[in-house]
């Protein structure tokens, strides 16, 4: 499952992501600068200066791309696809991307983009990576800090004028996102990964303890913020979306499923449904990503067929059916 890491710019295979009573555990990611709207930063916000790498079987890399679609970013934020499958090098590439343009090898490798930002880096090479063409190294790889520049910094570029971010919600997405993440986010690999049974049923216990509440509160309002789309529901749809097919059997999060809890899974299909949302979803591919990387927790790389899972049969959000505000229009409310 560990695949390998980079350390002082070498890549080596010993690596270890486990404390000793078996709990997974997630680093912190370690590229943190921001591109700003204005000149402020070193990083200003253009079209066609910045490239997003991604795997589209990774939940955090899923967030940034469906950011990109939802503001019609895609003419101003380029983006290469990694293999699904992480190897022994890590995320792959099929074609050599735009970004680094003197690349040897017709593949290449994500440590590659890793060590010509930085050649001495020392972590884990992970996915989504926010890459500066003109400056040839990585401005940020943490999903939820990319996610929001794209939706904020990006705005004046952006074809979609819907904000994702406003500014009377502003604290509410925060402490929700922030709420997602170890429990739901992160509780699914917590459980996925575990090498204890304590460590496992820890993650599994509060990681149901979390979806129980939220089903409760989508009794009560289409999104997680209230009655408007926003950033907070982007994180949890990622984790939702591959729920049934992944996390269910592969991660043994298996007390229920998302289709026994009638919000969620309603919830779930509203959000799939939009063009934005399902125009980034490709469930085959997010199941051999899982099923035929991770051999620790399933040796012999079978993918199974199933489940069958009905995301366009007909939802029924619509009884709370307010569209998503569009920018600058929370303030008059
Ligand atoms: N906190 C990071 C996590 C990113 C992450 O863990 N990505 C996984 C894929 S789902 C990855 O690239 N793993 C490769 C590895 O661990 O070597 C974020 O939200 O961007």
């Amino acid at each position: 499952m560990a695949p390998g890491m980079l350390v002082k710019g070498k890549w080596t295979t010993e690596r270890n992501d486990h404390d000793p009573t078996g709990k997974f555990n997630e680093k912190p990611t370690t590229f943190r600068d921001r591109i700003t709207a204005d000149e402020s930063s070193r990083f200003k916000a253009e079209a066609g200066r910045y490239h997003l790498y991604v795997s589209l079987a990774c939940p955090w890399a899923h967030r940034t791309l469906i950011m990109r679609e939802l503001k019609g970013l895609n003419h101003v934020i380029s983006v290469s696809i990694a293999d699904p499958i992480l190897g022994d090098k890590g995320w792959r590439f099929p074609e050599p991307s735009v970004a680094i343009s003197d690349s040897e090898n017709s593949t290449q490798y994500l440590q590659e983009i890793y060590v010509k930002a930085d050649p001495q880096f020392t972590g884990r090479v992970t996915v989504p990576v926010l890459w500066d063409k003109q400056k040839q190294t990585i401005v940020n790889n943490e999903s939820r800090e990319i996610m929001r520049m794209i939706d904020v910094e990006f705005a004046e570029l952006a074809t979609q004028k819907i904000d994702l971010y406003p500014r009377d919600l502003q604290q509410q997405i925060d402490e929700t996102i922030d709420a997602l993440y170890l429990p739901i986010n992160a509780g699914v690999y917590r459980a996925g990964f575990a090498t204890s049974q304590a460590a496992y049923e820890e993650a599994v216990t509060e990681l149901f303890e979390n979806l129980d509440r939220w089903e409760t509160i989508l009794s009560q309002q289409r999104y997680l913020c209230g009655n408007q789309l926003t950033e907070a529901d982007i994180c949890m749809f990622t984790t939702l979306y591959r729920f049934d097919s992944v996390y269910y059997s592969h991660f043994k999060c298996n007390l229920r499923q998302i289709l026994d809890y009638p919000n969620l899974w309603n919830y779930l299909k509203d959000l799939y449904q939009r063009p934005d949302f399902k125009a980034t979803c490709d469930l085959d591919t997010i199941k051999r990503g899982y099923y035929r990387s991770m051999v620790d927790i399933n040796p012999n790389r079978i993918v199974p067929k199933g489940p069958i899972i009905a995301f366009d049969e007909p939802h029924d959000r619509d009884r709370y059916s307010v569209a998503p505000r569009s920018v600058g229009q929370s303030e008059l409310d």
